[in-house]
């Protein structure tokens, strides 16, 4: 693998976000993922292998290390602060060309879940596929969906959650948007969830990655 590419996993890895950060102590005065990012994206690498080849090689890793208790929390939290810190130099490449806006997706991690990262990047695909995003965050509930839908009610909207225990938050949600607005077309996904979990749920569709939602919103929505 390319050498910036497995420094860029590793500052990820151990939540080094930028040359300033003192954290960790053994890597106090290098670059981190703020600064080689932009030096990979400056040699020529592509947005997107820095992204898949580097920032997601990296959470794979913490992600493991989380499961087997390896880290804690706090460790998470850095790691996924390196990988904000980097994604910022990609978002321009993700939302490049000033292609014209195909429609709307309300975009939200539901109820009770705070991870955002998968979310922030599925949005910025759809950015970079020409369409517009209103993000609402995390931990977002049905009437705040409804209030997104109220000032748009043409458009489509995107769920993530990354918990067993908040995925099953989404029919409640998927619910309630469909009372008000029948119409709505409603994308789920985020690790947990199945193409079954989703027909079950009465979501539109389900894509376990971000180019397989946006090519579902080309393909029926595009304007
Ligand atoms: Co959390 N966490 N976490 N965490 N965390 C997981 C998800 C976990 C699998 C770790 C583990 O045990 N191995 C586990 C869930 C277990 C389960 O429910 N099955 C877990 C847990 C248990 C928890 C806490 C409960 C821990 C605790 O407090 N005891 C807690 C819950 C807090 C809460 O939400 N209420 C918690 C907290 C956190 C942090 C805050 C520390 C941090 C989040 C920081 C942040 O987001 N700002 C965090 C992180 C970072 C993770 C891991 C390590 C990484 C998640 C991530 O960002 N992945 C994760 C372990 C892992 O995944 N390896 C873990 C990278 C991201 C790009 O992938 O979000 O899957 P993902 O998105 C993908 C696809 O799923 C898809 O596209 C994306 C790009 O490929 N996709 C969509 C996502 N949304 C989509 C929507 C679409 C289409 C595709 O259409 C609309």
């Amino acid at each position: 693998m390319n050498p910036l590419l497995e420094k860029i996993a590793l500052c990820v890895e151990r939540g080094k976000v930028n040359m300033k950060s003192p954290y960790p102590p053994d890597l106090k005065g290098q670059e981190g993922a703020d600064e080689l990012a932009k030096r990979a994206l400056d040699e020529g690498l592509s947005a997107k292998s820095i992204l898949s080849e580097g920032l997601m090689v990296g959470m794979q890793k913490i992600g493991v290390k989380f499961r087997d208790n390896k880290v804690f929390v706090p460790d998470v939290l850095m790691a996924a602060k390196a990988m904000n810190a980097a994604m910022e130099h990609l978002k321009p490449y993700f939302a490049s060309g000033e292609v014209q806006r195909k429609g709307t997706i309300i975009m939200g991690t539901v109820k009770g879940d705070l991870h955002d990262i998968g979310k922030k990047l599925v949005s910025m695909i759809f950015e970079g596929g020409g369409w517009e995003v209103i993000d609402l965050g995390v931990d977002v509930p049905a009437e705040k969906f409804l209030k997104a839908l109220q000032e748009r009610p043409t458009a489509a909207v995107g769920m993530s959650a990354l918990l067993t225990t908040t995925m099953i938050n989404m029919e409640s949600i998927v619910r309630e948007i469909k009372k008000t607005y029948p119409h709505v077309k409603v994308m789920v996904g985020g690790a947990p969830l199945t193409q079954d979990f989703a027909v079950k749920i009465g979501a539109d569709a389900y894509s376990p990655d971000p180019q397989g939602a946006l090519d579902y919103l080309n393909a029926t929505l595009a304007a």
